[in-house]
């Protein structure tokens, strides 16, 4: 029945052709949405990916994309989670979020008022690679590029490091679900569980479960009551900083972000070497990238070796079995024989080893826990864009072998050419949107 279930595999060309496609038929003009109906609109981290995706048509357009998410950075250095286009369609839109009256929002655009992980830098160095292996005008543009942004990545990293390290861990706090990236993890349900939305809270109709197939895939309407909730507190401290951080119900240390942020700052500061930009910044780039790589390190749980998020406002640590456990691979720092454990683990059968999967691409949360649910978004299935950022970093680190096998097996997984958002572990059935930019925009680059 598994190969029923299963669209047939195209062939590689056909899958590149088609998933250029997908990023053009996406493309507004000077941005290109997270999905057709879904997300009509600009997300943070998926803008990264979906630059990475576009170098592999276009550089002028990969510049582009950043050039519109970074034109919406805040002035004291956020780089907000949404950019708003036109169009209506998704809920929470930009007169929910209410961020017209903060002071440090853009003037030419409307945005949400909290961010996503720091995957930016990655993006340009990616960006600079693959230019600079297609034609010297390609890699005078990324790097003339890089070099014109990069105080812009700069003050976003300082952004995090001023007002997001707030507590003895050394993790990077989040104050939302939906800064983590992963809305509806098990990792936020006991933060979650403590958040009680008011008796105020104002109405408001979900249009999410309206776009797919099953409103089991996405996250439930207590958690939108939680989320809605959140921004309400957001708002009524007009997004200062200080006191978003200091008011928030949710106040979590993600160390997910952690060591995105410690990879990226590494990324940001050799960027910084080979572009001669500002020295001291470069060294104060590479101190925060220690501090958060240490930890993260020390956020391993000692029985299992994973890594572990911190409930700050009660003070104990979350370890729910999430692929965010593996996020010292990430960035390093845990030690040679940590990691050897933490790889093994990665691969044996509780995670990408599980003899039932249909690609051993890591899922979101263990088929082996309580809280696993095959379909149900972040809670279970595959999300080929983390793959590609797994496969990534392990090249960086030198891990060819390990690289090579999730590029092989993401590709497995998204073969059917339906770029699915999320994947059901067992069966590889698309879930979620279909045509997803950062799934079409992660299999162009592996095809390269
Ligand atoms: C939402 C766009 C975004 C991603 C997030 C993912 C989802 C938006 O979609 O959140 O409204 O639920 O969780 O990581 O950036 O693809």
């Amino acid at each position: 029945t598994t190969a029923e279930a299963r669209p047939k595999t195209l062939p590689t060309s056909a899958l590149a052709e088609r998933a250029a496609v997908v990023l053009r038929d996406n493309d507004t003009g000077s941005l290109v949405t997270a999905s057709p109906k879904l997300y009509p609109h600009m997300w943070s981290w998926d803008a990264a990916f979906i630059a990475i995706g576009l170098a592999q048509l276009d550089i002028g357009r990969a510049v582009a994309e950043l050039d519109t998410l970074l034109a919406a950075q805040w002035s004291d250095g956020m780089i907000p989670h949404i950019v708003f286009t036109s169009a209506t369609g998704y809920f929470p839109g930009p007169d929910r979020w209410g961020t017209d009256a903060a002071p440090q929002r853009p003037r030419h655009v409307r945005t949400s008022g909290i961010c996503q992980p720091p995957v930016h830098a990655i993006a340009i160095r990616r960006i600079v690679d693959v230019a600079r292996r297609t034609s010297r005008v390609d890699a005078a543009l990324a790097e003339g590029f890089a070099a014109r942004v990069w105080q812009r990545l700069y003050r976003w990293h300082r952004w995090i490091i001023r007002y997001r390290i707030v507590d003895a861990s050394g993790l990077v706090a989040i104050v939302h679900g939906w800064e983590s990236g992963m809305d509806n993890s098990p990792r936020w349900d006991e933060p979650y569980s403590r958040v009680v939305p008011g008796t105020n809270l104002p109405p408001y109709a979900r249009l999410d479960v309206l776009r797919v197939d099953d409103p089991a895939e996405r996250p439930s309407d207590d958690d939108y009551d939680r989320y809605l909730w959140l921004i309400e507190q957001l708002r009524g401290v007009n997004y200062e900083p200080e006191a978003v951080v200091n008011t928030s119900d949710f106040l979590v240390a993600d160390t997910f972000a952690t060591a995105l942020f410690a990879l990226a700052s590494d990324v940001l500061a050799e960027l910084g070497e080979e572009l001669a930009c500002d020295r001291d910044q470069v060294a104060e780039l590479r101190q925060w990238a220690a501090r958060a790589r240490r930890a993260v390190a020390l956020s391993c749980r000692p029985d299992t070796g994973m890594a572990a998020d911190r409930d700050i406002r009660y003070g104990n640590w979350i370890a729910t079995p999430t692929l965010a456990g593996f996020s010292p691979l990430l960035c390093g720092g845990a030690g040679d024989r940590a990691e050897a454990a933490l790889l093994s683990t990665l691969d044996g059968p509780d995670w990408s080893g599980h003899p039932d999967l249909f690609a051993a691409v890591v899922p979101s949360v263990s088929p082996c826990a309580r809280r696993f649910d095959q379909r149900r978004y972040w809670r279970g299935p595959q999300w080929p864009v983390l793959a590609w950022l797994f496969s990534w970093a392990f090249a960086r680190r030198g891990w060819t072998a390990q690289a090579a096998r999730l590029r092989e097996q993401g590709l497995r997984l998204t073969a059917d050419g339906s770029f699915g958002e999320y994947y059901e572990p067992f069966t590889g059935s698309p879930l979620g949107s279909t045509n997803q930019s950062w799934t079409a925009a992660v299999v162009l680059d592996w095809l390269a």
